[in-house]
């Protein structure tokens, strides 16, 4: 089995920091000594990976991608091939990808089409989790067989009625079979009948640019989601995780719910923290720049960032994950000229989250820990990953990065790896980057190099829920 000793960097986890060097056998780590302790300096290896100056910091996971998804007429841009390199260069080395039950399917038919398109194509590793699109008598029994072989965790939809939509009936069996397999209920909480009513008069009114997607995803229509999703889960007796909040009143839902003790989680993702309703009125030479900004949830107003970066802070929001669903702006986004309700919903950025939120520690928004907790170790332990993934410890699988904490970059799709045609953080300089990968012992990026392969990336079944109350 080869070693390999990553020496003098700065390890960072979720719970530690310290001045010391990892010994990898394999595929795993196997042991972590004070740097220069006769300890560390009595491991020999066949590589010696040098750290100095870097933190080493266990390898980011993204709870929410959304490689090759069918979605608004077209399919998010980004292949597993193609989305999962883009997360290694960004010293991502897990994603958890959504598999979609169809209506009139079952969740088995959903489940396999995933893995047929991840299968042998993936650069890291990769979990599922799966939409439930049609919850019917089959598809509640079906949950538990999925929670049996590592699918532990299942979103539904109050928005998009017609499409992927359950009503609260709906949410309320899902979240009774939940409480009772383990499987935790993952909600996108928009108020999604009210929401094409607005849609419906905006268009008829000529509002029909970008920024109106906005205005009809109305923040309190999130909050009201919100709130009536914590409280059938509070009657299911079900753990609750939300995706996406975006809107300051929907983090005092959660807030509340925190406060009176219920297994209540939340989920932010980049694109709320550090973009808002100005991208998304963003006109440029075409008067549909702001395209480029349209996803679900909606970019709120400058003023939100604050309450969510304070509910990272004091653990109201748990974690932070990209909601990757790329479309490029030429050919998919341009669906929705002159109707911006037929604009395909999503953002890239599987490879900017690690960046984005080092940046995050520098401007004093975040611990160092904290940015490993949000984006690798609670990740981890929610979605029954932990201490597989999300940490550096004896026994973890070693997917690492070798952090450059000072290095400067400017994020551009002229330099990007995803397959988009544009970046959402075009031109923002940013200070720190994964200067060496490793997934599962093996180095995928190495400086400017790329050392992956599609196929190296495995499938992760995953536990339950292990950060429950
Ligand atoms: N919700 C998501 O989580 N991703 C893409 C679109 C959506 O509505
Ligand atoms: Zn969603
Ligand atoms: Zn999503
Ligand atoms: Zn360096």
């Amino acid at each position: 089995m080869t070693r390999t000793v990553i020496r003098g960097g700065l390890v960072v986890t979720a719970a530690e920091e310290l001045a010391a060097d990892v010994l990898i056998e394999g595929e795993q780590v196997v042991a972590l000594a004070a740097s220069g302790s006769s300890a560390a300096e009595s491991w020999t290896a066949d590589r010696v990976i040098d750290a100095a100056g870097h933190y080493v910091i266990p390898g980011g996971v993204d709870a929410h991608t959304h490689m090759e998804l069918p979605f608004g007429g077209t399919s998010a841009s980004d292949t597993f091939e193609t989305g999962t390199r883009a997360a290694a260069w960004g010293g991502t080395t897990t994603i958890v990808d959504f598999a979609v039950q169809s209506v009139g399917a079952s969740l088995r038919d959903g489940l396999d089409a995933w893995h047929a398109k991840a299968q042998g194509n993936c650069a890291i590793d990769y979990g599922f989790h799966m939409i439930l699109g049609d919850v019917t008598e089959g598809s509640l029994k079906e949950m538990d067989l999925l929670v049996g072989e590592g699918v532990t965790s299942f979103k539904l939809f109050m928005a998009y009625p017609g499409v992927f939509y359950s009503d609260d009936g709906k949410i309320l069996r899902a979240m009774q079979r939940g409480a009772d397999n383990g499987g935790l209920i993952m909600m996108h909480a928009e108020n999604g009948i009210a929401i094409d009513v607005l849609v419906a008069q905006a268009l008829a009114a000529g509002k029909t640019d970008p920024r109106f997607h906005g205005e009809v995803r109305h923040e309190l229509l999130e909050a009201e989601a919100t709130h009536r999703a914590i409280r059938l889960a509070q009657v299911a007796g079900a753990p609750l995780y939300v995706v996406h909040v975006s809107a300051a009143s929907a983090l005092a839902e959660l807030v509340t719910a925190r406060d009176q003790g219920l297994n209540v989680f939340g989920e932010t993702c980049p694109q709320y923290l550090f973009l808002s309703t100005d991208n998304l009125a963003e006109r440029g030479a075409d008067g549909f720049e702001g395209a480029k900004y349209v996803c679900s949830t909606p970019l709120r107003p400058r003023e939100h960032q604050a309450q969510l970066w304070r509910g990272l802070r004091t653990n109201d929001l748990q974690v932070v994950s990209t909601d990757h669903c790329p479309f490029c702006f030429t050919g998919q986004k341009e669906l929705g000229r002159g109707d911006f309700s037929k604009i395909p919903n999503g953002l890239p950025g599987v490879e900017n989250r690690m960046d984005l939120l080092h940046q995050a520690v520098l401007d004093g928004h975040i611990s160092r820990r904290r940015w490993i907790e949000i984006a690798c170790a609670t990740p981890a332990r929610m979605f029954g990953l932990y201490p597989r993934k999300g940490t550096i410890a004896p026994g973890s699988d070693a997917d690492l990065v070798v952090y450059d904490p000072a290095a400067v970059h400017t994020v551009s799709a002229a330099t990007h790896h995803m397959n988009v045609d544009y970046s959402a953080y075009e031109g923002r300089r940013l200070t720190g980057r994964a200067r060496t990968v490793l997934s599962r012992g093996t180095v995928v990026v190495d400086g400017d190099s790329y050392l992956g392969r599609p196929g190296h990336g495995r499938y992760q079944p995953r536990a339950t829920c292990q950060y429950l109350i």
